[in-house]
C-alpha cells in the first residue's frame, strides 16, 4: 500500500491542553507521527513516500477564507497583542450572544473560530496542518490514479474541522478536502466512514445538506462524551442531503461484537449508496488502552477492521484522525491496513 508521511507534520509542539481542569501536555503530540511510522515500518506496509505541495486551493474548496486567513496569522497576531502563553479561547458566540460579529481582535476571533478550546494555536500550528493536508491530498490523488489504496499519516487530525471552526484537535477538514478533491477530480459520488471513537462532525457538518458525498460515523454516544452538541442518530441530513448522513451512537465500554456489528450496518448502507471512493477516517482512539476514549477494540480486532472496510470493494484512502500516545498506535493503523490488504 502506498503511505504518504511529512515530517513538517511534526512542527505544532503545543505545550498546553486544558484536561481536568489542569494545562497539560497535549494527548495529541508529534510522538504520535513516529509511533506509526514505526507501526508501518515493523509490519512492512509499503514504501514512505513525502507528499507533494498543493498550497491553499483543496483547503479553500471546504473552508471558508476568513477562517483559513485567522488560523494563518493566529500565533503572530497573539504573539504582538502581548499574550504569554498559547493562544486558548476563552468566550464564544455562545446561544444567548451575537454569532453575526466577528470581532477585530485575535482573542475575540479565536473565540469565533474555536468550537471548544482544549486545542492550543502555537508556533507551527498552521505549517503542520498544511502539510497534514498535503499528506491527505497527495494520498487521495494516488488513489484516483492508480485505483489502489493509500494511508496518510494526517496529523494534527481533521474530523472534527467544520467549515469555519477549529477545535477537537483538529484544523483543516483532511477528509473533507479529499472527499472533495474526488469530487472536482470528475468522481460522482464519495463515502466518508469514520471509525474515529469521536463523532466526525467537522465533515458531517461540511456535508451535511449535500448528497455527493455520503457520510457514515461509528462513535462514542455524544449525550456522554465528546463533542456533546452533535453526532446523535437522528441526525439524517438536510435538504438536498437528506438521508445522506448516518450516525451509530454507541455506549461506552462497547468492544468488538457489538462495534462490529455497527461497522457492517455502516457498509451495508454505504454499498446501497452507489459511491465511487471511500475516505476512511482511521482514528484507533477505540483501542482499549486509548487514554481519553471509552471503547474497548483488541489491538487484534482491528485486523477484522481492515479486512470488512475491503469487503466493499471500493477504491479506498486511509487517513489517520485520533488515537493517543501509546505504543499500540502504530500497531493497530498497521493491523487495519495488513487486514485490508491481506485478509
Ligand atoms: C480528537 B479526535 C480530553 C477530552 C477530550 C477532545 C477530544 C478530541 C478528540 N481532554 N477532548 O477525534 O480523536
Ligand atoms: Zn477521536
Amino acid at each position: 500500500m502506498r503511505l504518504y508521511h511529512s515530517e513538517t507534520t511534526k512542527v505544532r509542539r503545543a505545550q498546553t491542553e486544558l484536561h481536568d481542569g489542569a494545562l497539560v501536555p497535549p494527548f495529541e503530540c508529534p510522538e504520535r507521527v513516529d509511533l506509526v511510522l514505526a507501526g508501518l515500518e515493523e509490519r512492512g506496509l509499503g514504501e514512505v513516500c513525502a507528499p507533494n505541495e498543493h498550497g491553499l486551493a483543496p483547503v479553500l474548496a471546504v473552508h471558508d477564507r476568513d477562517y483559513v486567513a485567522f488560523l494563518e496569522h493566529c500565533w503572530t497576531e497573539w504573539q504582538a497583542a502581548g499574550h504569554a502563553g498559547e493562544a486558548i479561547p476563552n468566550i464564544w458566540p455562545a446561544r444567548t450572544l451575537r454569532g453575526d460579529r466577528i470581532p477585530d481582535s485575535v482573542a475575540g476571533r479565536l473565540g469565533y473560530y474555536a468550537l471548544a478550546c482544549e486545542t492550543s494555536i502555537c508556533a507551527g500550528t498552521f505549517e503542520a496542518a498544511m502539510a497534514s493536508k498535503d499528506v491527505a491530498v497527495s494520498a487521495v490523488d494516488h488513489v484516483l490514479e492508480t485505483g489502489t489504496p493509500a494511508f496518510g499519516l494526517c496529523r494534527p487530525p481533521g474530523h472534527h474541522a467544520a467549515s469555519d471552526q477549529f477545535g477537537g484537535y483538529c484544523f483543516f477538514n483532511n477528509a473533507a478536502i479529499a472527499a472533495q478533491r474526488a469530487l472536482d477530480a470528475g468522481r460522482r459520488r464519495v463515502a466518508v466512514l469514520d471509525v474515529d471513537f469521536h463523532h466526525g462532525k467537522g465533515t458531517q457538518q461540511i456535508f451535511y445538506a449535500r448528497d455527493d458525498v455520503l457520510v457514515a460515523s461509528i462513535h462514542g454516544d455524544p449525550a456522554v462524551t465528546f463533542p456533546y452538541f452533535l453526532g446523535y442518530a437522528d441526525e439524517r441530513g438536510e435538504g438536498a442531503g437528506e438521508g445522506c448522513n448516518l450516525n451509530l451512537p454507541l455506549p461506552p465500554g462497547t468492544s468488538m461484537t457489538r462495534w462490529v456489528a455497527a461497522l457492517d450496518e455502516a457498509l451495508a448502507w454505504i454499498r446501497e449508496g452507489d459511491c465511487e471512493l471511500l475516505v476512511v477516517s482511521l482514528g484507533v482512539d477505540t483501542f482499549a488502552g486509548d487514554p481519553i476514549s471509552a471503547f474497548r477494540l483488541e489491538s487484534d480486532d482491528f485486523l477484522e477492521v481492515g479486512r470488512r472496510l475491503a469487503g466493499l470493494g471500493l477504491p479506498t484512502v486511509f487517513l489517520l484522525e485520533g488515537g493517543y500516545a501509546v505504543e499500540e498506535i502504530g500497531v493497530n493503523v498497521a493491523k487495519v491496513l495488513s487486514g485490508f490488504e491481506r485478509g
